[in-house]
């Protein structure tokens, strides 16, 4: 079965590759189909984004499409930036700009108040209508500098609980075993291995 990638963020394609991509005859992604317009994020939660995103590219291109929509809560910023955290630092803002105005809004936060977690919802959408969601999440804390190259967003400030390094200083294989993508994907890896659509 074909599935198409509802996201334009290279790295969410990677990783959603590493996880899943040996069970599916085939991904596609946006790039193949230029004529379906940009969706708006205009939703109050993950979810409502990720069903969004997925049921609009479903059915603009007529095949099964997989949408994410993910992001970073900060317990001492009441789940800032949460669904924002792609354009915190304002729209057009890159990883680096966005890490930036966290730890500057987190500049007098003592360590024992830099919880946070990254939540991500998968939405797979099929072209009927119908939709199904997978959810992951990842408890941990913020660091007061960035650490590590690897990985996109704000990984390299983010510290998994119980680990001395960040998201970017582990590697891929690392990342996908602890992160809220690897384990929403897996989800999604079981459901349909179970319902044998990819066959
Ligand atoms: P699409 O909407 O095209 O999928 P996007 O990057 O705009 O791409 P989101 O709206 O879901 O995606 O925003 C997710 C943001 O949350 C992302 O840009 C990062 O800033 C952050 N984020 C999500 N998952 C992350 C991860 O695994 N590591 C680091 N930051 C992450």
């Amino acid at each position: 079965m074909e599935i198409v990638l509802a996201t334009r963020n290279k790295k969410k394609i990677e990783e959603i590759k590493r996880i899943i991509g040996d069970i599916l005859i085939s991904i596609l992604t946006l790039n193949n189909f230029p004529g379906c317009l940009e969706v708006e994020e205009d939703r109050s939660t993950f979810e409502a984004n990720a069903v969004k995103k997925a049921m609009a590219i479903a059915k603009c291109v007529g095949k099964p499409s997989l949408a994410d929509d993910s992001g970073l809560e900060v317990y001492a910023l009441n789940g800032a930036p949460g669904i924002l955290s792609s354009r915190y630092a304002g729209e057009g803002a890159d990883d680096r700009k966005n890490i930036e105005k966290l730890l500057y809004e987190m500049h007098s936060i003592d360590d024992e108040k830099r919880g946070a977690r990254f939540v991500c919802c998968m939405a797979l959408a099929f072209p009927d209508g119908s939709v199904k969601t997978f959810f992951g999440h990842v408890e941990g804390r913020i660091g007061k500098e960035p650490r590590g190259f690897n990985g996109f967003g704000y990984d390299p400030v983010f510290y998994p609980e119980g680990q001395s390094r960040t998201f970017a200083e582990m590697t891929d294989e690392e990342k996908d075993t602890l992160s809220h993508r690897g384990k929403a994907l897996r989800e999604l890896r079981s459901y349909l291995e179970e319902i044998k659509i990819f066959e």
